[in-house]
C-alpha cells in the first residue's frame, strides 16, 4: 500500500468527470488500497479517486468512530437512483479544500447502486452522514465540489485564498479560526 498525494483546489483535475471502471483488475485493487491508506492518514471519512489524481469512478468511505473497529466501504461506479424530497443540512469538509467547513443542504436520504470490490452489483439506501458523504463523493467523481453548493460570494473568497496561497507556496489559513466541524467522530 502507498499513500498518495491529495489534490488541492484550484487543481483543474478536480473538475474532471471520472470514467467508469470496467474490469476490477490489479490496478483498481491497488488504487483502492492506496485510497484507504491516504484517507486514514489524512485523516478523512471519505475519498474519491480523482482526489488522488485518478479519474475513475471509485469511492472509499469509513464512518466508524475512533473507538470503533474500522468499517471500510468501497463504491465502484456509484449512481444515485433515488433522492428524498426531504433535505438535511450538514457542515461539510473536504480533503481537497483543507480547513474549510460550510453548511451544505442535500437530500436527507438517497438510494445508490454500485459495484462492490468483487464487482458484484449492490444497492444501498442511506440517510444521515452516510447519505451526505456518498453525495459529496459522487459529486467529486462528477467534477463537483461542496463549495459549488454554497454562495458564490463565499466560494469565490475560498478559491481566491487557495490561489493566492498556491502562488506564494504557503498553506491556507481558515477564513475564521472558529470554523471547526460540528461533527466529531471519535
Ligand atoms: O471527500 C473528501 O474530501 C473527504 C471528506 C468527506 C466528507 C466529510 C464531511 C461531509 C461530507 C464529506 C472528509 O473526510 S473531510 C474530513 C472530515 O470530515 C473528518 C476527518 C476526521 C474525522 C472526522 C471527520
Ligand atoms: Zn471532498
Amino acid at each position: 500500500m502507498a499513500k498518495r498525494d491529495i489534490l488541492i483546489i484550484p487543481d483543474k483535475q478536480l473538475r474532471l468527470t471520472s470514467e467508469p471502471v470496467g474490469a476490477i483488475d490489479a490496478s483498481v485493487r491497488t488504487l483502492i488500497e492506496d485510497m484507504f491508506e491516504t484517507m486514514y492518514e489524512a485523516p478523512g471519512i471519505g475519498l474519491a479517486a480523482i482526489q488522488v489524481g485518478v479519474p475513475r469512478r471509485v469511492i472509499t468511505l469509513d464512518l466508524a468512530r475512533k473507538d470503533e473497529p474500522k468499517a471500510p466501504q468501497v463504491f465502484i461506479n456509484p449512481e444515485v437512483v433515488w433522492s428524498s424530497e426531504e433535505k438535511s443540512v450538514y457542515e461539510e469538509g473536504c480533503l481537497s479544500i483543507p480547513e474549510y467547513y460550510e453548511e451544505v443542504e442535500r437530500p436527507a436520504a438517497v438510494r445508490v447502486k454500485y459495484l462492490d470490490r468483487e464487482g458484484q452489483p449492490q444497492e444501498i439506501e442511506a440517510s444521515g452522514l452516510l447519505a451526505t458523504c456518498l453525495q459529496h463523493e459522487i459529486d467529486h467523481i462528477n467534477g463537483v465540489l461542496f463549495i459549488d453548493h454554497i454562495s458564490k460570494l463565499k466560494r469565490d473568497m475560498i478559491v481566491k485564498k487557495f490561489k493566492k496561497a498556491q502562488k506564494r507556496g504557503e498553506p491556507v489559513k481558515p477564513l475564521s479560526e472558529d470554523k471547526e466541524p460540528s461533527h466529531h467522530i471519535g
